[in-house]
């Protein structure tokens, strides 16, 4: 696995709003990543597949109700239980194109009032991604694509309260991109932060922890 013992791989993260195109965009960059043959997976959270992720996705398709302190947990533990085959991943050169991460986890959390640095504690210790891509389009402009299921955060009011979370959680690190354009020129700003990313880490960047 990985392309050689020397080169890690990146650790790159999508956070945006519902219907902001992260889905699709994470799988257009593992394809390209696959035809430059550089070893890529695209991984989400929540993992819905562990039983912790069995226990979110209840929660989210309101089949079960669960006290917000403890969903924000079960977010945070269902990152902690990938969080060493992501650190091998990375060391034996496999790129990670990850479809929401600790931001999103804040962000929703916080947008219910609770303490945003409360929220973040558990996720202190998590691999910090090397890229932070914003999908940027407001909440107004995501409700119009149409598309929000019935899933328990997708209200136009609640997304309002989510982009302002985001918009304090954002720092100089993050690339923003403009979400509303064509989905091929999103597609294209995308590619080239990307390819820089890959490329850094495959000098030596070295991977950091969460929170910084
Ligand atoms: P998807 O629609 O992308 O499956 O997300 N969420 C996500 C949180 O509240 N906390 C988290 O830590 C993460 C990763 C965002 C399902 C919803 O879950 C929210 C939308
Ligand atoms: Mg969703």
């Amino acid at each position: 696995e990985g392309n050689s013992k020397e080169s890690r791989g990146a650790l790159v993260v999508l956070e945006g709003l519902d219907r902001s195109g992260k889905s699709s965009q994470c799988s257009r960059l593992v394809s390209l990543l696959e035809r430059r043959g550089i070893s890529a997976e695209l991984w989400r959270f929540p993992d819905r597949t562990t039983s912790v992720g069995q226990m979110i996705s209840s929660y989210l398709t309101n089949t079960s109700e669960l006290d917000d302190h403890t969903i924000h947990l079960l977010f945070s533990a269902n990152r902690w239980e990938k969080r060493s085959l992501m650190e091998t991943k990375l060391k034996t050169g496999t790129t990670l194109i990850v479809d929401r991460y600790s931001y999103s986890g804040v962000a929703f959390s916080s947008a219910k009032g609770l303490d945003m640095e409360w929220c973040k504690a558990p996720e202190i210790g998590l691999l910090a991604p090397d890229l932070v891509a914003y999908l940027d389009i407001s909440p107004e402009k995501a409700a119009e694509r149409g598309g929000y299921g019935g899933e328990r955060y997708e209200k136009l009011e609640f997304q309002k309260k989510v982009a302002d979370c985001y918009e304090v959680l954002r720092d100089v690190t993050w690339k923003a991109v403009d979400a509303c354009q064509p989905i091929e020129d999103v597609e294209k700003q995308l590619q080239e932060i990307v390819l820089d990313c890959v490329t850094e880490c495959q000098k030596g960047r070295p991977l950091f922890s969460l929170w910084s």
